[in-house]
């Protein structure tokens, strides 16, 4: 398998008008969550993924796994709690910042949130090229992140190259500390993806360039910071490769990382240039962001071609 990916699959229940909740009738219900998406942005550029979870023994955990298997994703490492629940999250789009999303999580408890170091089969993890980690799942809980210590460890043990989006979701910390959690993995990372905020929070570097540096002597081989509209840059310990935002009509950015980072290591491991992973990666979070769904917009390899000579003949 290329990529292996370790994470909460969750629904997604989308505002389908923008403003406060409060005032929301209709949500439209799409399948979510970081990891998830990351599987299936891979199976689009036409590699194989396979995902490691737990779901609720409820429709929504049987709606979470019909999606996976139908998009191709490789099941065999995705339990169920059969008297668990599959944790939902909510989207407020457009307010209180025009063109952001705020979400609103209800997955405290979650059949993955019980995901623990047990779970994770070292000959799976072997099987794969690929380890893709986020943030996200070593927030959840204590099981949650020794599940991830596990897969990483057994990762590099078996020759992987690892990627981690650092992915922080302040809601999900409240009075704990990412960095203390996240620069541990991080040491044990290639490819790492992050955002100037997150860098800051996790090395407290203040330009790209510094936390691309520091990044570096951590040990990681590619640092890419994504900056959203501003366009992002890749660092290697001999280059930097800068990347301009395409400019689309933003409905929802939530996702938007996540095909992102899938495009990015799928070009990666076909032996792209960076320059073209990154080009590519950027022509997918740039399609995400102009639906609701983090998933549906997620663009196969043909697609993301279509897209970058389109944008060059309106250059
Ligand atoms: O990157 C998109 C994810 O943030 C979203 O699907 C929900 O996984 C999610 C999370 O934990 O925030």
């Amino acid at each position: 398998m290329d990529v292996l990916t370790l994470g909460e699959p969750m629904i997604q229940l989308n505002a389908v008008t923008p403003g406060p909740l409060r005032y929301v009738g209709y949500f439209e219900r799409h399948v979510a969550g970081a990891e998830a998406n990351v599987a299936v942005g891979t199976v689009r550029m036409g590699l194989s993924a396979g995902m490691i979870t737990m779901l609720g023994g409820d429709e929504f955990g049987r709606c979470i796994m019909m999606a996976l298997r139908g998009e191709g994703v490789d099941t065999s490492h995705v339990g169920v709690e059969k008297h668990g629940f599959t944790g939902v999250y909510f989207i407020q789009r457009g307010y209180p910042v025009p063109g952001r999303s705020r979400v609103f999580y209800y997955r405290k408890g979650s059949a993955a949130s019980k995901l623990g170091p047990n779970q994770v089969d070292p000959g799976y993890v072997a099987s794969s090229k690929l380890l893709y980690l986020t943030g996200i799942t070593p927030a959840l809980s204590k099981s949650c992140h020794g599940a991830c210590k596990k897969a990483l460890d057994e990762a590099k043990r078996a020759g992987l190259k690892v990627a981690l989006d650092t992915n922080i979701r302040p809601a999900l910390w409240q009075d704990r500390d990412p960095a203390g959690v996240l620069v541990p993995m991080l040491r044990k990372v290639d490819i790492i993806f992050t955002d100037a905020s997150d860098a800051r929070l996790l090395i407290g570097q203040r330009t790209e360039a510094k936390a691309a540096e520091k990044f570096l002597s951590m040990g990681a081989s590619i640092v890419v910071i994504k900056g959203g509209a501003r366009g992002s840059v890749a660092f290697t310990k001999k280059r930097v490769y800068r990347q301009k935002a395409f400019v689309v009509p933003v409905v929802d950015p939530v996702g938007a990382g996540d095909a992102f980072g899938s495009a990015f290591v799928s070009g990666y491991l076909k032996g792209w240039r960076i320059e073209d992973c990154l080009a590519a990666a950027s022509a997918a979070g740039s399609l995400v962001v102009t639906t609701r769904g983090d998933q549906e917009n997620i663009p196969t390899e043909s697609d993301i071609k279509d897209f970058l000579r389109a944008q060059q003949r309106e250059e």
